[in-house]
């Protein structure tokens, strides 16, 4: 059988073409879906958690009693906004990473000096466009200037219009936790090459602690993030013609110890078939599909990664558990 250059069967690819609406998912997709989920150790990509409902689940694991890092990183922020904005300066832009909402951001953009861009960076533009006016109607003096894009690819930022401008990466909410640590590297560096020399990244994330605490932020007694697991399985039904029963899988939220990272898995609870993008699979009584990876650091640790990506510590807050940071890094 004949491999394509990106892997997939010639054959499999006219079968895939049959097998999917490509209104709702795009190629690329489809193989990326194929390799992870066609292989011995099953996985589907997180970013399919995120659909119109997986959404609203989302913001509500963000109010549940066991899911702290909503709530401290922006207690972190409330605290010490006015060191962070003296950080990001008075010219510049601020460049969001996933800026969805904004509305983490909202506070930056009350205190920061006005005469900073902010600069939302998001993979949906129509909602982008739609999140920008309303922040030009909330913050009038402020200039909004969106950029419609996928953060996980290199993407062009447009040249600054300020003199001596010095511009700042966002990345809050510990969204670098979700991606394995080499991809976290490219993603450190691809912010260092996008600021320049003189540039900063303040970014949230999400410290070691207590497996207890982990684990039950992870998987809560409401079932709310279990509900938000299954849900991934649901869209792919819609959008890449998946035949999955939700009522055959259990949540399971685990921390690995050696690898300091809490990992979501949807596990069959019998021996089932599977359709998924035109191919079909046999899942065995208690396999596990793993869905989301979620890396905790350390404060030096964590120093050390983006310091590899040419980032050297500048300043940390931390609440006064030390669940969760927020770090500004200099190039
Ligand atoms: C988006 N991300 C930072 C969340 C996390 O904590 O890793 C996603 C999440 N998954 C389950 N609960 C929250």
């Amino acid at each position: 059988m004949v491999i394509s250059s990106t892997g997939l069967a010639a054959a499999d690819r006219a079968e895939c073409a049959v097998a999917y609406d490509s209104r709702l998912i795009d190629r690329d997709s489809v193989i990326e879906l194929q390799r992870g989920f066609f292989s011995d150790q099953p996985s589907l990509p997180s970013k399919y958690f995120y659909d119109q409902s997986g959404s609203e689940l989302f913001d509500e694991i963000c109010e549940l009693d066991e899911y702290y890092p909503t709530r401290t990183e922006a207690s972190i922020m409330r605290e010490c906004v006015d060191d962070m904005v003296d950080a990001i300066g008075s010219a510049g832009r601020l460049i969001e990473y996933g800026s969805g909402s904004s509305l983490k951001t909202r506070l930056l953009l009350e205190h920061m000096h006005p005469d900073v861009t902010y600069v939302p960076v998001d993979i949906s533009g129509d909602y982008l466009e739609q999140v920008a006016d309303n922040l030009r109607r909330d913050f009038p003096q402020r200039r909004i200037a969106p950029i419609a894009a996928d953060f996980t690819r290199p993407f062009r930022l447009p040249s600054s219009e300020a003199a001596k401008s010095r511009d700042v990466v966002y990345f809050p909410g510990s969204t670098v936790g979700n991606f394995r640590p080499a991809f976290a590297a490219t993603l450190l560096s691809q912010m260092r090459n996008q600021v320049g020399t003189g540039g900063g990244l303040l970014i949230g994330f999400d410290l070691q602690k207590d497996p207890a605490v982990l684990e039950a932020a992870y998987d809560d007694r409401r079932g709310v993030t279990a509900l938000f697991n299954l849900n991934l399985l649901r869209h792919l039904n819609r959008v890449a013609g998946g035949n999955f029963n939700l009522n055959a899988y259990r949540h399971v939220a685990l921390y690995n110890d050696r690898d300091h990272r809490i990992e979501m898995h949807l596990e069959s609870c019998r021996d089932q078939q599977v359709t998924l993008a035109g191919r079909s699979r046999t899942l065995a009584k208690s396999q596990r599909i793993l869905t989301e990876l979620s890396h905790k650091y350390t404060v030096d640790g964590f120093t050390q990664m983006a310091a590899a990506s040419g980032w050297k510590r500048e300043q940390i807050w931390m609440d006064s558990n030390e669940y969760f940071a927020v770090g500004m890094f200099r190039s």
